[in-house]
């Protein structure tokens, strides 16, 4: 490799991408064993590159743009392309098999995996939360989503809390505050968590276990998955599930340069983006980025035309089980046109300036209304602020409340737990959720 094989302006982000590759690769397994649609959501989607790598690796990114093939010239066309004038975003962009969530604004990838999840019963949605992005508003308060979800209804979240330690610059809270006290916020937002860890051994003399790491892992996402097979099979719906999630310790930028000019670098903040600023500047940096690229031993896994070995590229779930390829994360596919109302039947009469009494919004409500009435399985009014005070609530005469989270009795303000053989608050007029109530 010489100085010339590198691009003259590094961009993109490094740090995040070890872990997002290394639970796509346990997905895919998992996937495959158990035949369960999934989509995975990047809060991070600064890692943009791993998941087009995957996608590439899975067959779905050359399918999809034909000219990345799969041989030494594809892949000289998917690294320039990177990040490039004309090529493609560094960020999990609308454009990357398998995207439903670009992640550059951080804050939302819980609230995306949530509203996937709504109203698509068979659907597993892995979300990766960055412990930088947990910081968020938007990211902290979507944990409590969990209240809104149907088990029997709805598919399934998996958060999966990134906790590699650091943010650009600084370490992240939730990564500095003791395992128990994080343990007892994972539940008191609702879930049940497990804690998976591989300790940043990198430094002099230090050596991760890769092996026993992915067999750890490997023995955790099985139990997990089968946790959340049991919720799925209950039949009773006594109580909301404490659905599981997964705390993913592992070290910022883990299997790059230990230490870069005597600094230190895998399980750094310093990882975050561009670790070597520039390879090309001296050869000891051309020699640190020849050395780290080597070692991920990319002469055994593909071959000299630069085809994946057939036994790994087996490895990966078939057809729309590839999560690059899932049908739910391509609209085009699964979208179907409401019936609309015409809106103008419901224009407000105004004779004269000023002479009418109205409420935009109710009148909106109104042929929300409508739309609910015309679409009753293909609409959902997902409301972060309340409906009725919003003067919407025209439309609780033909949809309900969908609520997981405590009843209270309708002569008491006693909670009320359960939901078997309860008549609710007010009459249940949910079409489809015999279990959605109106308190
Ligand atoms: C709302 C928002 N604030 C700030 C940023 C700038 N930003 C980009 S990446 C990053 C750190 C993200 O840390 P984390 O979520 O832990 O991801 P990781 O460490 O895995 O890269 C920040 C703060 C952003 N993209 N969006």
């Amino acid at each position: 490799m010489t100085r010339d094989d590198v691009k003259p302006r590094l961009l993109g982000h490094w740090g995040t991408t070890p872990g997002l590759n290394f639970l796509y690769a346990h997905l895919n397994r998992a996937i495959a064993q158990r035949e369960q649609s999934t989509v995975y959501v990047t809060g991070p989607g600064h890692g943009g590159p791993g998941l087009v790598a995957n996608a590439y690796l899975d067959g779905t990114y050359s399918e999809t743009y034909p000219d990345i093939t799969q041989d030494v010239e594809g892949l000289r066309r998917l690294f320039r392309q990177f990040s490039f004038p004309g090529g493609i975003p560094s960020h999990v962009a609308p454009e990357t098999p398998g995207s439903i969530h670009e992640g550059g604004e951080l804050g939302y990838a819980l609230s995306h995996a949530y509203g996937a999840a709504f109203d698509n019963p068979d659907l597993l949605v892995v979300a990766v939360v960055g412990d930088g992005e947990a910081e968020t508003g938007a990211l902290a308060t979507s944990w409590h989503s969990n209240k809104f979800l149907n088990p029997a209804h709805d598919g399934v979240v998996l958060p999966i809390l990134h906790l590699n330690g650091y943010k650009i610059a600084n370490p992240t809270v939730l990564a500095r505050i003791p395992e128990d006290e994080l343990r007892a916020l994972m539940i008191g937002y609702g879930y049940r968590p497990y804690f998976f860890e591989v300790p940043d051994t990198s430094g002099p003399g230090g050596a991760t276990d890769h092996a026993d790491a992915h067999r750890r892992f490997a023995v955790l996402l099985d139990e997990v998955l089968d946790e959340i097979a049991a919720i799925k099979s209950r039949t009773d719906d006594e109580d909301r599930p404490a659905w599981p999630m997964i705390v993913f310790r592992t070290p910022k930028g883990w299997t790059g340069p230990a230490y870069i000019d005597g600094k230190k670098t895998t399980g750094s903040w310093r990882a975050h983006q561009v670790p070597l600023a520039s390879a090309r500047d001296t050869p000891e940096h051309l020699q640190v980025l020849a050395d780290w690229l080597a070692s991920y031993r990319a002469d055994e896994l593909f071959d000299a035309d630069g085809k994946l070995d057939p036994r790994i590229a087996a490895l990966a779930p078939e057809g729309q089980l590839r999560m690059s390829d899932n049908p739910h994360t391509n609209g085009g596919l699964l979208l179907k046109d409401l019936r609309l109302p015409d809106f103008r039947t419901f224009a407000v009469d105004v004779p004269a300036p000023g002479a009418t009494v109205a409420e935009a919004t109710r009148v909106l409500g109104q042929w929300l209304t409508e739309v609910i009435r015309l679409n009753p399985d293909n609409f959902r009014i997902f409301g972060p602020d309340e409906t009725a005070s919003n003067r919407l609530q025209s439309v609780f005469d033909v949809t309900d409340k969908q609520w997981d989270a405590e009843f209270l009795s309708p002569r008491s303000t006693n909670i009320w737990r359960g939901r078997a053989g309860w008549s609710r608050c007010s009459p249940n007029i949910s079409a489809r959720a015999g279990w959605r109530g109106t308190c």
